[in-house]
């Protein structure tokens, strides 16, 4: 049976991820902080129907000898390394515990697996922050970056440390430079979550608005169940490499907000109101990636269109709104 170590498995990626990796009867071990509330750390495994099904460890990504002590305990053949600071907005307010979390826990545990000599293979969560000022219309594996805020830099030491690992020491390391992938178990502070909550709560007659921040970026999305697809995909290989995983469709905020007020009938030009509080001090404007790479060596593509994302995430919302 093979074993995989999880960090970051209390978020969106991490309850997709253990569900795909118990349905091919992986052992699913997950890497979890103390917090006062534990129940909160298994939500969204919960909801996939998960949660008895993996096994929660304690420890922390800022704290190197924890994650000796659980990857010597666990001996994983992967370890997907999810956890981060990953709200882009916040990384400006906490810069240095997004560079601790984001960038020096992947350098943490690269480390701890080098220092233990395990043959575990790697899987960092890169990301299309790292392009920031876009230098190419279309992004690839080959397009240099521009990090755009703290969180941008910090994935981006994250990133070269996991290629450097791979070139130094010969390590299974694999960077999965992901465009942003949403679903019902996105956090509600992420601005597609944020709207078909909102959308949801103006159907239902618990609010009239909306505020959002600047509706012209774009943004190239797709459903986290089908990405974590790609980074199985990228363990399972005989070579480890990086890969871009997008859809190669970008569409502005103005635009998923009239995909997702419309699947409720509502139009969103009567409920949305701009607040400057919600632009960022450097913006990305747009992002659209080029996943020909992984489609081509790696066999993935998305199987999940905008508009049923949408519809899948406002139906969510509904329901969940509904049973409160
Ligand atoms: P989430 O924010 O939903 O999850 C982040 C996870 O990291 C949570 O489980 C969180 O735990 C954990 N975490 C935070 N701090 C620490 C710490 N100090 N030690 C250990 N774990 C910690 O992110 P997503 O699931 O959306 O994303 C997964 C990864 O992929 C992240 O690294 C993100 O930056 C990256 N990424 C995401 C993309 C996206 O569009 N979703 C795109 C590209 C990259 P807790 O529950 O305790 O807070
Ligand atoms: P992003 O996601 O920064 O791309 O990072 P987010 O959904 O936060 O922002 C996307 C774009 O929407 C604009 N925006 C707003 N954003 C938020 N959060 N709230 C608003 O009210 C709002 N109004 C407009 C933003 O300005 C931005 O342009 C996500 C995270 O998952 C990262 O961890 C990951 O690395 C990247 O995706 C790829």
């Amino acid at each position: 049976m093979k074993t995989a170590l999880i960090t970051g498995i209390s978020g969106q990626d991490g309850a997709y991820l253990s569900q795909l990796l118990l349905q091919k009867g992986y052992r699913v071990v997950g890497l979890v902080r103390r917090s006062s509330n534990q129940e909160k750390a298994s939500e969204r495994l919960r909801w996939l129907g998960v949660e008895k099904d993996v096994e929660l460890m304690d420890g922390d990504l800022t704290d190197l000898s924890s994650l000796i002590r659980v990857l010597a305990k666990v001996q994983p053949g992967e370890v997907y390394n999810l956890g981060a600071q990953s709200f882009v907005a916040l990384s400006w307010q906490q810069p240095i515990l997004t560079g601790e979390v984001t960038g020096m826990g992947a350098f943490n545990m690269l480390e701890a697996i080098r220092l233990l000599a395990l043959k575990s293979r790697f899987y960092q969560a890169s990301s299309s922050e790292m392009y920031g000022l876009i230098q190419a219309p279309l992004q690839n594996e080959t397009t240099p970056f521009y990090p755009r805020s703290p969180y941008a830099v910090a994935k981006l030491a994250a990133h070269w440390i996991t290629v450097n690992y791979r070139e130094s020491f010969a390590m299974h390391a694999s960077s999965g430079i992901l465009f942003n992938h949403e679903s019902p178990l996105r956090g509600i502070e992420f601005v597609t979550r944020k709207i078909t909550d909102g959308v949801a709560r103006i159907k239902l007659g618990l609010a009239t608005h909306l505020e959002l921040g600047n509706l012209e970026a774009a943004r190239d999305w797709g459903h986290a169940r089908d990405y974590v697809k790609a980074m199985w995909l990228m363990m399972q290989q005989e070579s480890p490499r990086d890969y871009v995983v997008a859809t190669g469709r970008s569409v502005t905020i103005r635009a998923f907000c009239e995909i997702a007020f419309g699947h409720a009938g509502l139009n969103y030009q009567n409920h949305v109101r701009v607040n400057p509080a919600f632009f960022r001090l450097a913006e990305v404007d747009c992002l659209k990636g080029d996943a020909t790479k992984a489609r081509e060596r790696l066999g993935w593509a998305p199987e999940t269109t905008l508009e049923e994302l949408a519809a899948e995430m406002v139906e969510a919302d509904l329901r969940r709104l509904a049973q409160k």
